[in-house]
């Protein structure tokens, strides 16, 4: 048997959460914290959710405050964006920049902050989940800073803004309108709806990316010119759905799945509070009724994207369709299947691969090495961990575990790894890598928290 990072002496573990904290220390900003100050020197939505996950165990006063500063960003909509920049860092660090956006006068109507520059697109919605697990792990401090009081309506009205202005097929889901929305930005799942996109012209946009990252990683400039160009159809609509085209409309399980697992972490915060937390149980069921009916395909052992405005499913296997493992009230036989999807050939979790890849080992698009449509990323593996262990899969969900913080350590907490060999890629010092290794390593060899 290989000895795991988690055999070895405590000290080494030690070290690990020394130097995860001394990363997640370097890249906070006196407000919130980069996910990194080369690739992405602003802060990014689900990134400060995990971020968040990890920061408690260190300090849980900051942890409140990572998500304070994202939700202090939020519309009057109830959108949170999935960028907030950070006016003291120069324009041209990052495209698409604040002036790219335009956020505080092509979005007023639609309420965005008029002192503070966003984008104007969303990510995952992590965050009630990030709130619960902050609050649980400090109570008193979350009391005495009204840490709840103040984020709970928040959090409330983002969910509604993904249920109200994003569910576009009288599915009770939320659609994705843009590739970077569901945090998995190049997966081979958006490149059929992206065949529609006429991408903006290469000329009118210069790309940063590619200082920084290396060009057989990241997305090709025929994908960012397809990006840029729905953003840019996005902003020329006032950031208002209803109003906008929204030429790419994907509705995506993992993203749904994680505004279930939010859902039922909003009950968790209301009963905190003294509110009832019923309404919020009763919304995260009829939400998992619809995710099961509407993008549960047995004949994939998985859940899949609808591609909305096709009206069709899209059949690529993506890790994404693995992620309702966070699910609580999933029925057996699917947590079932999904358990044996994962440790199959597509994904070879515990079998074939380190970390579960982003994407179908057995694709024809599979890449280990370009973003999103293959490599394993730290915070997705650490979803999976947790959905294991919801499943009763506590000795896959140990091992999972031990491979993340293995994986981590040995890659300087890169920003996501080669599936097969754990080989890092991207940048590194990559704060969710670091705080998902605090997080891991707080919990290990004691029982979770309530979900
Ligand atoms: C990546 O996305 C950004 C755009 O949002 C980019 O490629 O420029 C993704 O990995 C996304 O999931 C992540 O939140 C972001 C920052 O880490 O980087």
């Amino acid at each position: 048997m290989t000895r795991t990072l988690t055999d070895r002496p405590a000290h080494t573990q030690d070290r690990l959460r020394q130097d995860a904290a001394r990363v997640l220390l370097t890249n906070w900003t006196g407000t919130a914290t980069v996910p990194s100050h080369t690739l992405y020197p602003h802060q990014w939505s689900w990134d400060s959710a995990f971020i968040a996950i990890g920061l408690r165990h260190l300090s849980p006063r900051r942890a409140q405050r990572e998500l304070e500063s994202l939700l202090g960003a939020q519309w009057a909509d109830g959108r949170i964006p999935h960028i907030v920049f950070n006016p003291g860092v120069p324009l041209d660090a990052y495209f698409p920049s604040p002036d790219f956006w335009r956020s505080s006068t092509a979005g007023r109507a639609a309420g965005a902050p008029s002192s503070t520059e966003t984008s104007g697109i969303v990510q995952p919605p992590v965050h009630a989940l990030a709130a619960a697990l902050v609050h649980e792990r400090d109570p008193e401090t979350s009391r005495r800073r009204g840490f709840l009081s103040r984020i709970y309506p928040r959090l409330v009205a983002w969910h509604d803004y993904l249920l109200r202005d994003r569910d576009f097929t009288g599915h009770g889901l939320a659609s994705v309108v843009h590739p970077w929305e569901p945090g998995m930005d190049n997966s081979p799942c958006w490149d059929g709806p992206l065949q529609r996109i006429t991408p903006a012209p290469a000329a009118s946009f210069r790309r940063v990316d590619l200082t920084h990252g290396d060009a057989a990683d990241r997305p090709t400039d025929l994908d960012y010119g397809r990006y840029v160009r729905l953003a840019a159809d996005y902003r020329d609509h006032g950031y208002r759905d209803a109003r906008s085209p929204h030429a790419f409309a994907v509705e995506d399980p993992g993203f749904n799945a994680l505004l279930i697992a939010s859902e039922h972490a909003l009950a968790r915060i209301a009963q905190a509070l003294g509110h009832d937390p019923r309404p919020h149980h009763d919304r995260a069921e009829a939400l998992t009724d619809s995710l099961v009916r509407h993008l549960w395909q047995p004949h994939a052992g998985m859940f899949l994207c609808r591609d909305v405005r096709a009206d069709a499913v899209i059949e690529d296997k993506s890790v994404t369709g693995l992620l309702p493992l966070v699910v609580p009230s999933l029925p057996q036989h699917i947590a079932d299947t999904l358990l044996r999807t994962a440790s199959g050939d597509h994904f070879g979790l515990g079998s074939t691969t380190v970390l579960t890849p982003s994407y179908d080992l057995l694709g024809s698009a599979f890449d280990p090495a370009r973003y999103w449509r293959g490599p394993a990323w730290f915070n997705i593996n650490w979803i999976l961990e947790r959905g294991l262990r919801l499943h009763g899969a506590d000795s896959q969900a140990d091992a999972l575990r031990r491979a993340v913080l293995e994986a981590a350590g040995a890659s300087h907490f890169a920003e996501y790894v080669d599936p097969y060999t754990g080989e890092g890629r991207g940048a590194t010092s990559f704060s969710w890598t670091a705080a998902v290794t605090i997080d891991l390593l707080a919990r290990s060899g004691e029982r979770e928290e309530s979900r």
